[in-house]
């Protein structure tokens, strides 16, 4: 296999227009084909066949780019186009990212790896590349204007350098980034360390996955690229629940999970029914004496965090984002609370006007996740998703893990629901219930009992 370089080297003293010509012919002959995908499913780990070992991770609703050996060199190409991300069911959205999706391709490489990534610029404007917490020469760094010239549109751009910190990183374009990182461009990388190492230890299972934020009206297929706070879709890997599939483990298993944020804002990345040890950031592995166990982590805006658990409590276990609102999927933002506000006498005056007029939100949200309501063409219903006891009122930034003593090692499919054993689940109880204690008339605190009507203009999620 000719390289650019190693062509140039043997070519000799070639000069001027000559050597242009040379050069971008051959570069062109030279670069790998690009692998694209075009499902938004998880793709199992890609156990590397060339190059040195390493356990791979598995990237949630997402996929590893292949790499191909080029004297010693691990060459990956990423070309940056516009995509079609289906965000869940029934449910796309017009993106940019990388070979066919956003986010684009997770790329893993070990530790003292020298890697070369051609990037293609399929976009109609400038990009170009950030390797987020990587050790790289000043001039690979891929700042548009400080550090490189922009990768115009049709151009390829050629990145390489050595990895030379072992963690858990990311990419993402540093020219006209709030647009085209609202529009979906990132990716994930993971330096695997090269030989056994103090602070990382092997594990069984290690997800990887990002968390983005999307403003795409109901009924519309592009995101907003101006909004900064108003977000209306909370996203793991541009999927929202129940479009994010499953992190499924085997009893036992040592789990690592890392996530890295590139929105506007912190998400408080919960667990249930485990506690995780916060093991690294995009700094580098945590000292083992700054390790406590947690049951949820702040990622903040521009943070990675790798998360790590013994997997040993069998069933279905929620992993979502702690800000509720990040767990529901495209609203109308100005829906007042209606909670305790009596809709009686003027649903009958509207229904006069608008006979089909609906009342929502009277006994709190919940209604809304099972409410037939007909939804623009193109969205997701605010909370949704079934479980195997009905409505699980989720959306945005939620999946479970699940835990099964039979799942084999290796085996990522889902295994479906967890069946509980005989007594361990949570009961209606049926004996005699105590009257009700409610404010009345009269009794003197019956001005307790408020009706409101609360203001509810987020500006701050
Ligand atoms: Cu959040």
């Amino acid at each position: 296999m000719t390289t650019r370089r190693n062509f140039l080297g043997a070519g000799g003293a070639i000069t001027g227009a000559v050597a242009a010509a040379a050069v971008s012919r051959v570069a062109m002959a030279a670069l790998p084909e690009p692998a694209s995908q075009t499902k938004p499913d998880t793709m199992g780990p890609l156990v590397p066949n060339t190059g040195r070992p390493y356990n791979p991770v598995v990237t949630l609703n997402g996929w590893t780019l292949p790499w191909r050996m080029n004297n010693g060199v691990k060459e990956f190409h990423l070309v940056a186009e516009p995509v079609v991300r289906e965000m869940a069911p029934g449910f796309k959205a017009h993106l940019w990212g990388y070979n066919g999706q956003s986010p684009g391709p997770t790329i893993e490489v070990v530790e003292g790896d020298r890697v070369r990534i051609f990037v293609t610029n399929q976009l109609p404007e400038h990009t170009s590349v950030h390797w987020h917490g990587q050790r790289v020469p000043n001039g690979m760094d891929g700042v548009s204007g400080l550090t490189q010239k922009a990768i115009e549109p049709r151009k390829t751009f050629v990145y390489e350098f050595v990895a030379r910190r072992p963690g858990t990183f990311m990419y993402h374009p540093h020219a006209d980034e709030m647009a085209q990182m609202a529009m979906g461009m990132m990716g994930f990388w993971v330096t695997h360390p090269k030989d056994r190492h103090a602070l990382i230890d092997s594990v069984d299972r290690d997800f990887v996955f990002l968390l983005n934020a999307y403003d795409i009206e109901p009924g519309s297929y592009t995101p907003k690229i101006m909004t900064m706070l108003d977000f209306n879709l909370w996203t793991f890997n541009s999927r929202i629940f129940p479009g994010i599939d499953s992190m499924n483990v085997r009893r036992g298993d040592r789990v690592r999970i890392r996530i890295g944020n590139l929105t506007m804002t912190n998400h408080p990345i919960h667990i249930h029914g485990h506690e995780f040890q916060v093991t690294g950031t995009d700094g580098g592995p945590t000292p083992k004496s700054a390790r406590w166990h947690e049951v949820t982590t702040d990622v903040g805006v521009g943070q990675m965090r790798q998360v790590e658990f013994i997997a040993d409590e069998e069933g279905d276990w929620a992993f979502h984002c702690h800000k509720s609102h990040h767990t529901m999927n495209a609203m109308g933002h100005n829906v007042p609370t209606m909670i305790g506000v009596d809709h009686r006498e003027i649903v009958k005056k509207i229904t006069n006007v608008i006979p089909d007029y609906m009342v929502m939100g009277e006994r709190g949200m919940a209604d809304m996740s099972e409410m037939p309501m007909p939804l623009p063409d193109n969205t997701a219903p605010m909370m949704t998703g079934q479980g195997p006891f009905g409505a699980l009122e989720m959306g945005g930034m939620f999946t479970t893990v699940k835990v099964r003593r039979d799942q084999k090692p290796g085996d990522y499919r889902d295994p479906g629901w967890y069946k509980h054993p005989p007594g361990t689940v949570a009961y209606e109880f049926q004996g005699e219930l105590p009257p009700a204690r409610r404010a009345s008339p009269g009794s003197g605190n019956a001005q307790v009992e408020v009706q409101v009507r609360k203001p509810t203009g987020h500006s701050e999620h």
